[in-house]
C-alpha cells in the first residue's frame, strides 16, 4: 500500500483495490453465498422490508420475498470472517485510522448485499451514518465486488469529497435519504462518480461520504460482501442498534 492510496482515500472518502479476492477466495465465497440463498436462511432482511421506491409493499406481494442482504456475514460461515480479517484489508484500515486497534462490527454492514434483477430497487444517497450510533462517524466500510459491478447492475456511485462537508439535517428527508429537491443538492450531485468494480475488487469508503446506488437492470443477480470497521476508542452508543452485537477486536 502506498501513500498515495492513503491520500486519495482521505481527500475523497473511497478508494479502490483492484484484485484483492483471488479467484479461490471469490469461488469460496460464492459457494457460501448459494448455500446461504438455497433455500434462504435467516437473519436476512427482504426486498419488502427496506421500503424503498418501488420495492413490493408487503412479504406476501410478488417478489416480496427476494432477499436484499443476507445478514450477520461474519457468523455464517468461516470464508467469510477470513475475509473480514483479511491481512492486507486489516493493515489498510490500520493505516486509515492510523491505530493498531481496530474493531470489526458485527451490526448492520455485516451483510452479503444481493441485487436481484426483477425485484430490486435502487437506493437512494446517503451517507451510511443513517444506520450507525458511535460516539463518533468515524467508521470505514469495506465493499468486496463478487461479480462484475456496473452503472446497469446497481453499482455504487459516490460523491467525492462528501465526506467531509458540513450539511445541515435539512440536508435530509425524513429517513436520512439527501434530498433530491434542492437545487444545491442536485448541484452537487452532478459531481458523482460510478464505481465499477471488477470481480474481487474491493472499495474502501468513509461512513460520511454520500453514496447510492440504481436498480439492477440486467439479468444476473450482483452479489458484494460488505463489513464496517472502527477504533477501539470510538464506540457504538450504548443500547442501540450499533450496539447490539459483541465488535470483533482486529489486533
Ligand atoms: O447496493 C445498494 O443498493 C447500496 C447499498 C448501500 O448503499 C448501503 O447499504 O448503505
Amino acid at each position: 500500500m502506498d501513500q498515495a492510496w492513503i491520500d486519495a482515500f482521505h481527500e475523497t472518502g473511497f478508494a479502490k483495490v483492484e484484485g484483492l479476492a483471488d479467484d479461490e477466495t471469490l469461488a469460496a465465497i460464492k459457494s457460501a453465498i448459494s448455500d446461504g440463498l438455497r433455500p434462504p436462511l435467516a437473519p436476512l432482511e427482504y426486498e419488502s422490508e427496506v421500503g424503498y421506491p418501488g420495492a413490493p409493499g408487503s412479504l406476501a406481494e410478488a417478489g416480496g420475498r427476494t432477499p436484499r442482504r443476507l445478514l450477520q456475514a461474519f457468523a455464517r460461515d468461516r470464508v467469510f470472517r477470513d475475509w473480514g480479517m483479511h491481512p492486507e484489508i486489516v493493515s489498510r484500515l490500520k493505516a486509515l485510522f492510523g491505530t493498531e486497534r481496530i474493531m470489526l462490527s458485527q451490526n448492520h454492514h455485516n451483510c452479503i448485499m444481493t441485487k436481484n434483477p426483477r425485484f430490486s430497487t435502487r437506493t437512494g444517497w446517503h451517507r451510511d451514518m443513517r444506520y450507525w450510533c458511535f460516539d463518533r462517524s468515524e467508521l470505514i466500510s469495506v465493499w468486496l465486488a463478487i461479480g462484475p459491478e456496473r452503472e446497469e447492475n446497481g453499482a455504487l456511485q459516490v460523491i467525492p469529497g462528501s465526506h467531509q462537508m458540513k450539511m445541515g439535517r435539512g440536508s435530509y428527508d425524513a429517513n436520512l435519504f439527501f434530498r433530491e429537491d434542492l437545487d444545491e443538492n442536485l448541484a452537487l450531485l452532478e459531481t458523482a462518480q460510478t464505481v465499477s468494480l471488477e470481480p474481487g475488487d474491493v472499495l474502501f469508503f468513509d461512513a460520511l461520504t454520500l453514496h447510492a446506488a440504481g436498480k439492477n437492470m440486467t439479468d444476473q443477480t450482483k452479489y458484494s460482501l460488505v463489513y464496517t470497521y472502527h477504533r477501539e476508542d470510538n464506540q457504538p452508543i450504548p443500547e442501540t442498534k450499533s450496539a447490539r452485537y459483541e465488535d470483533i477486536p482486529l489486533w
